[in-house]
């Protein structure tokens, strides 16, 4: 007998990466007309450099989190926002059959003093396990071979009809400033990543995929990526910002940000303290507080017999895991803010009483893992070695606990505002503002304090943006310098760029010139999608 099977489901149009047909499909408005400029000088300068025209390219937004800090990688919800600052990756695909199919993949960025010209033959990457350089200075191109390896790694794993490198010729455009936590590495590697892959499958790409595969490509430059840059830039949505969640999937809820009366506007201003974390402290203080929250995960775990976490990607379990199962086990029902506040506060005692103090060293901390220090540092260190001899487990842990909550609670005031703001008055609408930069503020203070992520120069701005008139001001990303986001009602937008450019940068940075690169209002773009254009 034939049994007729249904035809294979197909994820539906909005799980895949888009393919537009032009860029500008994808900017707002008031980004068009700076955007086409871009666009045509982009084409322009890869017809001199290579002699041929761009055949697709891949772009990538940066991002702001609102709120949300360092809670990503213990799998918490987390509410970031992508900028319209991107990434463009503008490839030829150079056809086998053509003379000028040398083997070769040559990059290039617009930015050739910057970031200088490599050249690759596609013959070294025959192994899709190939090593990348990551020394103490980490060449432009590795974010670029990150998403290469990424994308080769996945086709072998995932795909049926993956060919073989072709040649390639490619210039990027990145208008993410750098080193300032808003995501350029992410955007880069996530944008190659996207250009390699359709180079070599079918372009249709989903987007929970692209993530997934973006995250474990930016780990092989040696930070142990949370997920969320990622996500907020693939699953981005214009005017939206997005919750996003790590479990049981990633996957993410737009929150519309837009209709609020008065305006609820976001501002970013750099300290221009650059956080790259490839310097000598870098890398450790990343990867450190992954160990720490790690660590308090397990011991907690262990402490209050919850049983076994589930392992992130190998590494141990998370504190959002021995959450709810501790929740779970005491049927501290969720749902509402009391319960949940109720169920954060018990789990902050839980915390202070099984880390008595600030500071354990490797040993202490082994003996309350039950094993011994070697196999500890084995099992935590090891792919992402650190150097430190004491650890922080106490106000790790109470920063994120406490910070998951905030995160939840800013998320839904934010909907409840944009949902209800048509019935509310200018007046009416204060005490939401308030509430939002409440939760805001309280985040910085507890990065700054419990989580040691901020530096005197963000602390500053914090301070100026809000005797300006911001809301509600903090750090985002990964901190020890970076950016800082403010909330700001509209009709106070100018006086906090104002305050800022003349108590902030006037005096330390005299010598900026493009002042509105490093302090600007933000709308929130569209996630990453490939353009077909020629
Ligand atoms: P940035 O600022 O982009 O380096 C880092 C992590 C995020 C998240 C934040 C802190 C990477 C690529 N990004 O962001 O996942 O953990 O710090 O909230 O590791
Ligand atoms: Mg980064």
């Amino acid at each position: 007998a034939y049994i007729s099977s249904p035809p294979p489901a197909f994820p539906p149009q909005e799980d895949l990466v888009p393919t537009v047909a032009s860029l500008s499909d994808i900017y707002s408005a008031t980004d068009i007309p700076h955007q086409s400029v871009r666009w045509s000088s982009l084409q322009e300068r890869f017809r001199a450099l290579y002699d041929r025209d761009i055949s697709f390219v891949a772009r990538t937004p940066g991002r702001v989190n609102l709120i949300g800090e360092h809670i990503d990688y213990s799998w918490f919800p987390v509410l970031p926002m992508a900028i319209p600052h991107d990434v463009l990756v503008a490839v030829a695909i150079i056809p086998s059959t053509d003379p000028a199919s040398d083997g070769r993949i040559i990059l290039s960025n617009v930015q050739a003093v910057k970031y200088p010209t490599r050249v690759f033959s596609t013959d070294d990457f025959t192994d899709p396990f190939f090593a990348i350089p990551t020394s103490q200075h980490i060449d432009w191109s590795a974010y670029f071979l990150a998403g290469l390896k990424g994308a080769l790694t996945f086709s072998r794993l995932c795909a049926t009809d993956a060919s073989p490198l072709p040649t390639m010729r490619i210039l990027v455009d990145g208008e993410v400033p750098t080193c300032a936590g808003l995501s350029a590495s992410s955007a880069l590697v996530c944008s190659s990543l996207l250009a390699v892959l359709s180079t070599i499958t079918t372009p249709i790409i989903e987007k929970s995929f692209l993530v997934n595969s973006a995250v474990i490509s930016e780990r092989a430059l040696g930070v142990n990526s949370g997920g969320m840059d990622q996500a907020a830039s693939v699953f981005a949505v214009r005017d939206h910002a997005l919750l996003i969640d790590f479990r049981p999937l990633v996957s993410a809820k737009p929150v519309r940000v837009l209709d609020t009366v008065p305006r609820l506007c976001f501002v970013v201003a750099n300290s221009l303290v650059s956080v790259s974390n490839r310097t000598e402290t870098g890398p450790d203080r990343y990867n450190i507080r992954f160990v720490e929250t790690t660590l308090a995960a397990e011991i907690l775990a262990r402490e209050y017999s919850v049983g076994r976490l589930e392992i992130r990607d190998g590494f141990g379990g998370t504190l959002r895991g021995f959450y709810d199962k501790i929740c779970e086990r005491n049927g501290w029902t969720m749902g509402d803010r009391e319960s949940e506040e109720r169920a954060v506060k018990e789990v902050v005692v839980k915390i202070r009483q099984t880390f008595s103090k600030d500071k354990y060293s490797l040993d202490e901390i082994a003996k309350m893992l039950g094993i011994s220090t070697e196999d500890m540092l084995r099992k935590y260190t090891t792919r992402f070695p650190i150097r430190a001899k004491y650890l922080n487990l106490r106000d790790r842990a109470e920063h994120v606990i406490e910070e998951s909550f905030r995160c939840k609670c800013f998320s839904s005031l934010l909907a409840s505002l944009t949902t209800n703001l048509r019935a509310l008055s200018a007046s009416e609408s204060t005490p939401y503002f308030d509430a939002l930069g409440e939760l805001m503020n309280a985040s910085q203070q507890s990065g700054s304090s419990k989580f040691e992520c901020s530096c005197p120069e963000i602390n500053e701005l914090c301070r100026i943006a809000q005797k300006y008139g911001a809301s509600g001001s903090r750090i985002t990303g990964t901190g020890w310098g970076g950016c800082i986001i403010s909330l700001v009602r509209a009709d106070r937008v100018n006086d906090v760029i104002d305050g800022l450019k003349r108590e902030y940068y006037a005096s330390r940075h005299p010598e900026i010139s493009q002042i509105n690169d490093v302090v600007f209002p933000i709308t929130p773009a569209n996630g990453a999608v490939l353009s077909k254009v020629n």
